[in-house]
């Protein structure tokens, strides 16, 4: 049985999926990953726009990058890869999507149990008294300042910084629970949100990457489905939903 049929073949017996995804899986809609050929940080020193310190010394410029990702975010949509993911979660009494992105696209796509790692670009939060406030367009450098005397900064996990506890702790247990575990568009080289497909899952966990390429989860994934997610996801689920061709025996 080759991998895509076993893939199919577990994701139609369990009822506990944990999913993980990254930027991968938005490329497809438009947006850029960090990594690849044109990322984002090929093209834009991480130091100076997503780190306390970077904030710390130029807030107008780091909200000039965001203010252009959250726009670049909002005149794109959700892909069919997304959109695969959402239809999945329908099936699984035991659902659990956590995304390193911040672009919003699964809840767009209308995923619900979905943990935002690495944050999202829907609010700003003063980094003194924790003030939110939506972002409905680019925040101006005058609206940076707080009344408390700190500074809205995007609702974002910069490096060096951990993640919410909540959300760790809820991701975490639901990839230490799960009986198949499907990674998609991500490098596997930030932590600890890579952990969550090559240490948290058993050992006797199925572990399914979606990928063009090789990444560094590759070598805990049981199975390897080489091609873009906006491709292989729908197929994925048509399958597994009966629609597609056989999964092989179930
Ligand atoms: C922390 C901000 C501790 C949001 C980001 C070990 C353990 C713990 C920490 C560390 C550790 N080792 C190192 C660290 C430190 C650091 C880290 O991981 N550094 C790396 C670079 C080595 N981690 C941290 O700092 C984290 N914090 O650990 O805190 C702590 C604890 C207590 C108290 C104080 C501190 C915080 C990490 C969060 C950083 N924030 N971004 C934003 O601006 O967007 S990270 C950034 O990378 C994004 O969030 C992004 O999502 C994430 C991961 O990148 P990917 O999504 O994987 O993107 P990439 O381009 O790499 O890959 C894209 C993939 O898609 C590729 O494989 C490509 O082939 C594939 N692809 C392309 N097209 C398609 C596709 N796949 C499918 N279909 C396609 N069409």
């Amino acid at each position: 049985m080759g991998d895509f049929e076993e893939a199919c073949a577990r994701l139609r017996r369990t009822d506990s999926l944990f999913v993980l995804t990254g930027s991968g899986i938005s490329q497809e809609s438009g947006l850029p990953t960090f990594r690849g050929v044109n990322g984002l940080w090929r093209t834009h020193r991480v130091e100076e726009l997503a780190s306390p310190q970077g904030f710390a010394r130029d807030p107008v410029l780091v909200w000039t990058w965001y203010n252009e990702r959250r726009a670049a975010h909002r005149d794109v949509q959700p892909n069919a890869g997304h959109v695969a993911i959402a239809q999945l979660e329908e099936r699984y009494a035991d659902f659990t999507l956590a995304t390193q992105n911040v672009d919003s696209l699964h809840l767009r796509a209308g995923s619900k149990n979905v943990l935002e790692l690495h944050g999202h670009l829907r609010e700003a939060r003063c980094d003194r008294c924790g003030a939110r406030r939506p972002l409905e367009g680019a925040l101006q450098p005058d609206e940076i300042g707080h009344t408390c005397g700190g500074r809205f900064r995007p609702d974002i996990v910069w490096f060096g910084e951990p993640l919410p506890e909540n959300i760790w702790a809820r991701a975490a247990a639901a990839a230490a629970r799960a009986e198949v575990v499907l990674v998609v568009g991500t490098s596997g080289v930030v932590e600890p949100a890579a952990s969550l497909a090559t240490r948290a899952p058993r050992r006797e966990a199925f572990v399914i990457e979606v990928n063009p390429e090789e990444t560094a989860i590759t070598p805990r994934a049981d199975a390897i489905l080489r091609g873009p997610a906006a491709t292989v996801l729908p197929r994925l689920y048509e399958t597994v939903a009966g629609r597609g061709v056989s999964c092989g025996p179930t």
